[in-house]
This record gives structure tokens, sequence and C-alpha cells, in this order.
């Protein structure tokens, strides 16, 4: 796996729906180029790509890994990415390394979901694409009828490489000479091609489809072939953009030679071998045993142990010139997404784009005590997939965990158990209330304590009202019925008050109070007095305001095919929701703006996905707060008052 020059490097991500055969590809891969004498199979768990424990267990790729395959010369660093649609982070990721991404079919199941997101998202990241239709082995394929299928979905730049006309055809418009020639119906020379083919690939305008069965390994070889022939080189990208010190943008082109930009794009915690960064190196060539520099973090890291990965298996890499992928351990100080350059010659490569998390669970660890184990441990497994996120909600007090889906999740907390011991139960999520008031009122707060010893005295008279601000404080008072000096307390009385409602015990807002009357006692009147007083008053005054209950509304852009609207609207309205309008998307399919309260939104992403057979997609934000119907708020109430009973 060492080495070889960037010319003869090819990397290609395989991407394809879930089951349509990337793993097993590349056995037959392995099997062909003789690393493997017998072709694992992912049931068996014995597969070079699937090696994770947990992948094992599962019979599916969860994390994506890197297999090289070294045929006629070239090595072709194949980035396996999962197929189930929670791992799309690691997608993102994976097309950041590559020059081309492989699109596996099953043809006995032709395109499926996973083929039209793998489609989306190469699209979305400007990367060249195959189509690989697999299993050809299987019973009753058509293959004519799963290449009529590519070419009905995605177009006619979808083509097959012993189609010379439709081929000449799509050649034709990636130039305007080859046109012309087309049009006056000349030939093409081999030279022009092959020249217009290998352009119209690496402009995405011309995806080649090639067949294979990974199980008999028909076609494997003539699949590598092509590949080596036709896939962009790391050369190929004209320059990457980038960043140095001041900011300013910069150009890197591919150059062994140029300065040193490596970007990391996954961290494995491997159980053995402790933190594993994968990084593609865009210019300059890095050393084992150098000291680099991290852009982000502004650290240093030593390259102790570099080493080229196939699978599970390593080979030390004395280096690794641009345009390679290389495994680099135990950093310390560097995540994925991160620019490795030379603290002389600082360079910032983008990071790369996560979708925010559509999911979120609230966990809490089954045995107590176990708080601080959960939370490192998730933290390291966030390391490891960057499209999950914890979050600790300051409010509800509830530990969230955020990502794609129930199958990502589901990982994570099976990951933290074996990995870290913490076994976590799911809780109902907490929705963060608000009180606030309707009316106005106008009370006294009276402590009086005066029965031997140090008494306390504090007696205050406020209004209370609406506001716009979250809350104000005013005073009205005069003849200096109360002393200036304690109306801090009283504020300070009234905006402890404020975090705790009477109603439910949520934070309280939009509450306007004016002290303007009251009395003291010049012994025994002081700031706590003062402050109990102002909290009597609060309890009274709000209690006869009209209080309610608000709710957080969030705003969402869902985007939906054209097929699903009727569901996916239907199913808004049964949520308290509120359609605000839709618009055609580029892509097709329409974005429908709507708003709906929090607290019917938590399998918002699950339900989504089964209405849309996975072709939907949301984001959402929080917009405002707005008043609970009745009911709700009644039963909310009630909850609460009897968990203050126990
Ligand atoms: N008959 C037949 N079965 C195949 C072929 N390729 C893969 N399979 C089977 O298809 C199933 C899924 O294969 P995988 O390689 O795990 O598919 P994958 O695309 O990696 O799936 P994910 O990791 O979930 O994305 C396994 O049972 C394989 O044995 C093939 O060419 N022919
Ligand atoms: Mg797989």
């Amino acid at each position: 796996m060492k080495g070889y020059k960037n010319e003869n490097i090819r990397n290609i991500a395989l991407l394809g729906h879930g089951g349509a055969g990337k793993t097993t590809f590349l056995e037959a891969a392995l099997l062909a180029t003789k690393v493997i004498s017998r072709l694992g199979r992912v049931e068996d768990g014995n597969t070079v790509s699937d090696y994770d424990k947990m992948e094992i267990e599962k019979g599916y790729s969860i994390g994506t890994s890197v297999v090289p395959v070294e045929y006629n010369k070239v090595k072709l660093n194949f980035v396996d990415t999962p197929g189930f649609f929670d791992f799309v982070g690691e997608v993102n990721s994976a097309l950041r390394a590559v020059e081309a991404a492989a699109i596996l079919v099953d043809a006995s199941s032709g395109v499926q979901v996973g083929t039209e997101k793998a489609w989306n998202s190469c699209k979305q990241f400007s990367v060249p694409k195959f189509f690989l239709i697999n299993k050809i082995d299987k019973e009753n394929v058509d293959v004519d009828e799963v290449i009529a299928e590519l070419q009905d979905k995605f177009g006619t730049s979808v083509v097959t490489l012993d189609d010379r006309d439709s081929l000449t055809e799509a050649i034709a418009e990636t130039d305007e000479e080859l046109m012309d020639k087309f049009f006056e119906g000349e030939e093409f020379t081999d030279e022009e091609f092959n020249r217009g083919l290998s352009k119209g690939i690496a402009t995405g305008d011309i995806a080649p489809i090639l067949v294979v069965s990974s199980i008999t390994g028909e076609g494997i070889e003539d699949a590598l072939q092509k590949f080596i022939d036709l896939t962009p080189k790391p050369t190929s990208v004209e320059a990457y953009d980038a960043k140095n010190d001041d900011d300013e943008d910069i150009q890197l082109t591919v150059d062994p030679a140029g300065p040193t930009a490596a970007l990391v794009f996954k961290t494995i915690a491997d159980p053995f071998l402790g933190k594993i960064s994968l990084a593609k190196v865009i210019s300059g060539t890095i050393k084992a045993g150098q000291e680099v520099y991290n852009s982000r973090s502004g650290k240093s890291e030593k390259l102790g142990s570099m080493f080229f990965m196939r699978g599970k298996t390593q080979e030390d890499a004395p280096e690794a010139v641009a345009g390679d992928i290389v495994a680099l351990g135990k950093l310390q100080y560097t995540i994925t997404g991160d620019t490795l350059c030379l603290k002389d010659n600082v360079i910032k490569l983008p990071g790369i784009a996560f979708p925010s998390p559509s999911l979120f669970k609230a966990v809490e660890p089954a045995k107590t005590g176990d708080d601080e184990k959960m939370g490192s441990g998730l933290k390291k497994l966030m390391e490891e997939d960057p499209s999950f996120v914890l979050q600790n909600n300051t409010e509800t007090h509830q530990t969230l965990l955020g990502g794609q889906g129930d199958i990502q999740l589901g990982i994570i907390t099976a990951k933290l158990k074996d990995k870290f011991g913490v076994d976590v139960v799911e809780v109902p999520q907490k929705i963060a209330y608000r009180e606030t008031i309707k009316g106005t009122s106008d009370v006294q707060g009276k402590h009086k304590k005066q029965s031997g010893g140090a008494g306390q005295y504090g007696d205050v008279w406020i209004k209370f009202s609406p506001s716009q601000e979250e809350f104000e404080f005013g005073e009205e008072i005069f003849g200096g019925s109360v002393p200036r000096n304690y109306w801090p307390a009283v504020e300070k009385g009234l905006r402890e008050c404020m975090e705790k409602g009477p109603l439910a015990g949520c934070k309280v807002v939009n509450v306007k109070a004016i002290l303007y009357d009251g009395s003291y006692h010049d012994v025994d009147s002081n700031e706590m007095a003062f402050k109990i007083a102002a909290s009597l008053a609060f309890k009274k005054g709000i209690a006869e305001a009209k209080p309610c209950l608000l709710e957080p509304v969030m705003k969402m852009e869902i985007y939906v095919p054209d097929e699903y609207m009727g569901d996916v609207m239907g199913d808004m309205n049964k949520r308290r929701g509120k359609i605000l309008g839709m618009e055609p998307e580029a892509g097709g399919g329409q974005k429908l703006m709507a708003e709906a309260p929090q607290a019917e939104l938590f399998d918002y992403a699950i339900v989504l996905r089964s209405m849309t057979q996975a072709r939907g997609s949301f984001e959402m934000e929080f917009e405002r707060y707005e008043e609970v119907p009745a009911q709700m708020a009644q039963k909310i109430i009630a909850d609460y008052a009897a968990s203050q009973e126990k």
C-alpha cells in the first residue's frame, strides 16, 4: 500500500442503498487481487471492511472504512460507507476524501431510495459518479431493465461503456468543438473520445454504468480497470480552496512538493489502537514522525504512528503524498474536519458539513452515579460520529442525544455500553414550557416575623401586568414608603421567583412588576425580609393575573417529493401544526413551510421517514412561545402539582 505516486492512486467512495453490496464488492475485489483467499460474508462477520465489533454483530456497515485495492500497479483507495440513512454523516465526510463515487445498485431491486440519496449527495458535493450494478448473479435479474430505470430516473448522462452512440452524444455535450463535430456527423478520434469521456465524468455530466457480481466475481477485474482508466486522478482537481493564517483565500494544487495540508475526514475510536484519524493529503507530503500543526486547535501534533489501513490491518507508512489517504494514530488535539499543516505555513481547509440532528432522545444512566462516565463516553462517541450530538438541556436538566434516526442513536447507546460500560435508559423528553400572565393584578406581599430575637419585617405593594420584555421592574414609590435601599432586594426577590412559576414550576416570562407602596420597620426591616415579601407578592400577583402556560413553537422547512405532500400536510394538521406555504424545489418536490408545537414533534423524524419512504427531510428551529391549549395546560399543571406532593 506504500510508495505509490499520486498518478497511480484513485480515491473512490462506495455509496448506495443499504444491502446493495458495497462491503461485499470490496471482498470480491480483494479476492480478485489475491489479498484474501476466500470471500468473506457480512452474515459471517468476516469481511475486511466491516471489522468493527458492532458491524459484525449487526451485519451491516456503521462507520466509514478505507480498503485499498492494488490492481495493475495502481492503488484504488475505496472508501466504504454505510447505506443506512442515519449514517449520512459518514457519506458527507467520505466524499471529501475522494475524486469519484461508485453508487452500487442491487440488480434485483433496481433504483432504491438510497440510490437517489447517493446521487443527490454526489450532486451536493460535486463529486463525479459511477453506477455499479451489482448482484447480477441473482435470479430473474434483468440488467437492461435496471439500466433503463437508472436512465429514466437520473437522465441520459447515465450510460453503459459499451453504448458507443449514447456515449458519443453525452461526450459531445461536454465540449463545444466536439458538439460541432457531432452535429456534422463526424466520428470522434479515440483521443477525442477518451478525453471527452474523462472530462464528462470529471464534471459529473457523464455517469458510466459498470456491471458486476460480487459473489461470483463476474466483471470485478473489468470494473477495477475501468475505475483506473476513468476515475479522475487526485491531480485532476485543479485546485482546492483554503484559507491562510490571515483568513485570506488561497488555492492548493495536489502537489507532493506543495505546502503541507491534510484533511482529517474520519475519526475512529479503536478498542485496541485508541484514536485513529483518517486523513486525505491534499497538498504536500507528510512523513512519519514529523511534527504538524492543527490549524483549528492551534496545537502541534507529532505523527508518532502513521500507517495505511485496509479494514483493521495496518501497514506502516513512512510517508503519504498529496492525493493519498493515510491513517494517523493517537492525535491528541485533532477531530474530524481539521486541517493538519505546518506551523510556519498555516492552512485551513473548509470543514466537513454534517447534517443537523432531526431526532432527539432523552436518556439517563441506568445506574446512579454514572453521569460523568456517561458524559465522557458520549463525548468520545461524538468525535467518532460528528453527526451525533450530545446536548445537556440546562432547563429541563435532561441529557439529549441528537442524531439522524433511531438506528444511529441505538448504535450510540450500544457502543456506550460496550466501549464505556455505561447502560442508559430512555426517558420521556421534557418540554421547556414558560409561564406568563394575560391579566393584571395589584397585590401586597407582607413578611413579618417579630416574635423575640431578630425580627423580620418587609411589606410591599406591587402591580403586575404583561410585558414585551422578559421581565420589567419599576417603582413608583412616593413618600419613602419603601426605602430606596430595599428596592434591589425586592427586584432580586421577584427575579428569583421568575425562575420557577406557580403553575408548573417553569420559567416565567413577559411580566412587568411595579413596586408602588409598602412599609418598613426601622429595626426589623432588611434586604432578606423585603426579598421574602416580594416573593409573597409574586405568588399572589401571578396567580391573580390570569396566568397561562406557553409552549415552544418550531418553524419547520420540510422537503417532500410531490407524491407524499397530501400525507405530510394531513399529518402536520394532526400535530396542531400550521402550513404557512410551499414552494417548488430545484431538484423536484416541494419545500413546505410550517409551524408546530415542539411537544408534537418528538417523533417527527421517524414518522416523516416512514410517510415518505425516507425521501422526505426537514429542518426546524425554535420560532416563539405560544399559549398551551387550556385542556393540555390543565393536565400539565395537574401533573406538576402531583409531582410536588411526592
Ligand atoms: N447474490 C448476491 N448477493 C450479494 C452480492 N453482493 C452482496 N450480496 C449480499 O447482499 C447482502 C448485503 O451486502 P453488503 O455488502 O453488506 O451490502 P452493503 O451495501 O455494504 O450494505 P450496508 O453496509 O448496510 O450499506 C449480503 O447478504 C451479501 O451477501 C452479489 O453480487 N450477489
Ligand atoms: Mg456495508
